[in-house]
């Protein structure tokens, strides 16, 4: 390794003094004009593991359902999955390590990962539609180059299809063909395939409205349109031309406010649904005609899908293990259908699609969906938004019908400021804090005020927040314990600002 060079550019993309960011949920995400050096720096990383493995790795810079301002980058694995959580530890002592350390921590991860610093190495990479974006890609360009890796720019794409590419190429074109041709043809070919059995292929269309998030989930849509089959119409909003990616829109908006984006117009009884900011994650919604929003979520998602499946199994005759893994913002209704109507085992894991993903391996059909919607392979907004419609139309089911196999629990998802988000440390699943002292007790002792009642808190790994969640028999009981919940955060974990304000 050439470690002239590498004090060269890493100069050139110095590390704020006292910065110390941590592998999130996702890999790492903060405000963008923070994030030159940590781009540098997975560009070498991702040198490394594609050494290691002797395969492509990807690199996506994006920060997906997070503001327009913020950015961050996720590491992708020879199969189209997450960066494996033991490389995740290497990935923060190489992001945080002092310039002059860098030879040292790079020097001790080809020892401990047994990286032959003779192989080649491939990365390819990937951006969503952030201002900021562009420049971040070149800084994991210079990090490869200055490590002597070969890479491929795909420039904008979606998380997902950077996924797919790494996994084509990976598998030898077995997986499909690392183009993005390849990835239109692929899935709408087994759309088209599915969809052909359906009872009602060819006397309607069907009309889908898409809220992009003002993102890349957009541009990759009108690229894809042609390959659609005729039978389904798909017409697209917030488009990125006009408004900010992700503001008052986009799955996280609509799942989190339980209300619809901005900038569609939603009609009574029309089928909808939003991407989020890279498009891994979808919900679908729709309006009765008394005007009452209903949110379906990533928990309904997988009750359909299940569903589906259970059913196709049954037909076939095969006794194949089938399982649904969720994480602990699951809605109880949706929990208590599975396991008890269904008759479906459920997992519940971490937050985080890589947890999801290692449980779901250990089934021969895993089904997996955080609430949020991001579901299946690693989300794929759009083979997900695919398969349901294909579902829909296979067992003639409309929205309505699809919301009503059972009723969602009302619940609330809030965010709390605090100084330092770790002091909260938390076990079981995430369903129980372990610290500070006390929060635990005082959460406990909230929720049996309330009937049907469930909370629980976690630092977000994405944003800079404490998220909570409760669930409650009402609406305002739902609410009124995420407050006390809140409030109990703020005391008890170095709340910021003013106290939290009933909602
Ligand atoms: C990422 C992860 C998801 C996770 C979400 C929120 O999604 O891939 O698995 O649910 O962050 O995580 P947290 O609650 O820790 O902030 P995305 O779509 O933002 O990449």
């Amino acid at each position: 390794m050439d470690f002239e060079a590498l004090k060269k550019y890493s100069a050139l993309h110095p590390k704020p003094a006292g910065l110390t960011l941590q592998y999130g949920t996702a890999g790492f995400r903060t405000r963008a004009e923070q994030l030159d050096h940590i781009m540098f720096r997975m560009g070498l990383l991702a040198v490394l593991r594609s050494k290691a493995l002797v395969s492509t790795i990807g690199v996506m810079v994006t920060a997906s359902h997070n503001p327009e301002e913020d950015n961050g980058v996720k590491l992708v694995d020879p199969l189209g999955e997450m960066l494996h959580p033991s490389w995740e530890e290497y990935a923060t002592q190489l992001a945080n390590a002092e310039e002059q350390e860098l030879q040292k921590i790079i020097t001790e991860i080809c020892q401990r990962a047994a990286v032959d610093q003779c192989k080649d190495a491939s990365v390819f990479i990937g951006r969503d539609t952030r201002p900021s974006s562009e420049k971040l890609s070149q800084s994991v360009i210079d990090g490869i180059s200055v490590l002597g890796g070969q890479y491929h720019d795909y420039g904008l794409v979606t998380t997902p299809q950077l996924h797919y590419l790494v996994c084509c190429q990976n598998t030898q074109g077995q997986y499909g063909k690392a183009t993005l041709e390849g990835y239109y043809e692929k899935l709408s070919k087994a759309f088209t395939e599915l969809i052909k059995q359906s009872p009602s292929s060819g006397d309607s269309r069907r009309h889908l409205k898409i809220d992009c998030a003002n993102g890349i989930g957009a541009l990759k849509l009108s690229e894809m349109e042609p390959y659609f089959p005729k039978e389904v119409l798909i017409h697209l909003y917030n488009d990125g031309t006009k408004e900010k990616l992700n503001h008052f829109c986009g799955a996280d908006f609509v799942k989190v406010h339980q209300k619809p984006p901005r900038g569609l117009d939603l009609k009574p009884n029309e089928r909808c649904c939003s991407f989020d900011g890279d498009a891994d994650r979808i919900v679908y919604y729709y309006k009765d005609e008394t005007g009452h929003f209903h949110l379906i979520d990533g928990d309904k998602i997988a009750t359909l899908i299940s569903i589906f499946l259970k059913e196709l199994l049954a037909k076939v005759g095969q006794t194949l293990k089938l399982a649904v893994v969720q994480t602990a913002y699951a809605n109880g209704s949706s929990t208590r259908y599975l396991e008890e109507t269904l008759k479906v085992p459920v997992h519940c894991v971490k937050t985080g699609v890589k947890h999801l993903h290692h449980k779901a391996q250990e089934f021969d059909v895993g089904v997996y969906f955080e609430a949020n919607g991001h579901g299946t392979t690693v989300g794929d907004a759009v083979s997900d938004m695919l398969v349901i419609e294909a579902i829909l139309a296979l067992k003639g089911l409309t929205v309505q019908q699809w919301d009503a196999i059972y009723t969602d629990l009302p619940n609330r998802l809030l965010k709390v400021q605090v100084a330092d988000r770790r002091v909260i440390d938390t076990m079981d699943a995430e369903r129980r804090a372990v610290t500070p002292p006390g929060l635990q007790e005082k959460i406990d002792a909230l929720v049996k005020k309330y009937k049907l009642s469930r909370a629980f808190v976690r630092p977000s790994g994405t944003e800079d927040v404490v998220r909570i969640y409760t669930e409650a028999d009402t609406q305002e009981n739902a609410d009124a314990l995420a407050h006390e919940v809140s409030l109990a955060v703020y005391h008890l974990a170095g709340g910021r600002g003013a106290p939290p304000q009933p909602i």
